[in-house]
């Protein structure tokens, strides 16, 4: 039997500006009208957090780890073809490692050229997040990214479809009248869009713009990838599992908000810029708590509760930042050990791994004429 081509949705945008919560929101959408839905993340490291968020809640996942979709194209193949023989879903939902350009050109034009029986890729999207828009588009900001990665920032919008500011619940009439002119003015060949993953406002407008039968990839940039490497280097990536065992119970709520604040103050204080700080603190019975921070400054983002006292908890961090993998490191140890004293607790069976991405490969020409099926 012919199969259709299952829809293929990138939602692309920088870290932290809400990529994984907006596919939650669009999964349940697209579940709820009866649709299979399948999901592809891509990381630099293995073993994400966003990979648990989306099994957790109950959709087939595959995972690209160690390196962006573009530079494993073929995995991304393979990964869509798992799904295809299994749950033959009729849509993905694909997130891109928020480190990540020049997916029109590696990603997006292959499959809807090459790849067009297997592939019906809907426009490209990218998120953004407010406060790092108008920083990075130079409107605000002390604390900004260097040079490097900001030319990153701007060439994951430049090439986007649909240009979407995120996290709209929290802008007055003011500061949406001033993000509407500035992502026009910089991204004029994109269609703009406010929605909030949060509340699930605007995507009444989103949603028909990715099912519309536009043309997916009309903006595909020249990527400079002397300036793309550069900026991606100057990333760090730091990823932790630990067992915490107390002496006594502690409190898990008071622990992951003062653990988050200690190593959020040490990464500011050696000068790292935060691109998105996340941990997950789960107990013996299964209750967990997430935080989030995507600024150097301002209170986590926590979610869950724990109601009883722990004494023995595993815990995971992963800090993507611009700053040197050592210094990402130390700044976690020191927000360690400051709650070890504190919460007269012990760490061990930690993993960590502190690493700056590998420079990118740009796609080699043939991509765009030669099939591979792997
Ligand atoms: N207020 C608000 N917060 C949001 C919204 N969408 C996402 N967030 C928060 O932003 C933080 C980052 O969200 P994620 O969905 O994990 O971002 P991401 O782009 O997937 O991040 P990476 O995978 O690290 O690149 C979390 O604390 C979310 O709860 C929104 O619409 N409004
Ligand atoms: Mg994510």
């Amino acid at each position: 039997m012919i199969k259709k081509p299952v829809r293929f949705i990138l939602l692309g945008g920088f870290l932290g500006a809400g990529k994984t919560t907006a596919l939650m929101r669009l999964a349940r959408h697209y579940a709820g009208q009866g649709l299979r839905v399948g999901i592809i993340t891509n990381d630099q490291a293995e073993g994400l957090v966003d990979t648990l968020t989306f099994k957790e809640a109950g959709y087939t996942t595959e995972e690209i780890p160690s390196g962006c979709f573009c530079c494993h194209f073929e995995k991304l193949l393979e990964a869509s073809g798992r799904l295809a023989d299994g749950l033959e879903p009729d849509v993905i939902l694909a997130e891109p490692v928020g480190s990540c350009t020049d997916l029109v050109n590696a990603v997006i034009t292959p499959l809807k050229t090459v790849y067009s029986d297997r592939f019906d890729v809907a426009p490209y999207a990218t998120l953004l997040d407010p406060v790092r828009a108008q920083e990075a588009l130079g409107a605000t900001g002390p604390m900004g990214f260097s040079k490097k990665v900001t030319y990153l920032y701007k060439m994951q919008q430049n090439e986007a479809d649909i240009v979407v500011v995120n996290k709209s619940d929290r802008l007055d009439d003011s500061a949406r009248e001033f993000l509407r002119e500035l992502v026009a003015q910089n991204f004029p060949s994109a269609t703009g869009v406010f929605v909030s993953a949060l509340t699930g406002e605007g995507f009444d407008t989103l949603i028909p713009l990715l099912d519309s039968p536009d043309e997916a990839g009309r903006n595909p940039s020249r990527v400079d990838y002397v300036r793309y490497s550069e900026g991606e280097v100057a990333l760090g990536w730091l990823n932790a599992r630990i067992i915490l065992e107390g002496q006594a119970p502690w409190d898990g709520n008071f622990l992951i908000a003062a653990l988050a604040d200690g190593i959020q103050s040490s990464l500011t204080e050696s000068g790292v810029v935060i691109a998105h700080f996340k941990m997950r603190l789960v107990d013996s019975t299964g209750t967990e708590v997430a935080m989030h921070v995507t600024q150097n400054e301002g209170a986590p983002d926590l979610n869950g509760r724990f109601e009883a006292p722990i004494q023995r908890a595993s815990l995971v961090i992963n800090v993507r930042a611009e700053g040197r993998p050592e210094a990402l490191h130390a700044a976690v140890h020191e927000g360690l050990r400051e709650i070890g004293i504190r919460f007269r607790l012990e760490w061990t069976n930690a993993e960590w791994d502190a690493f700056s991405p590998n420079p990118p490969i740009p796609p080699p020409p043939e991509r765009n004429t030669v099939r591979i099926d792997p």
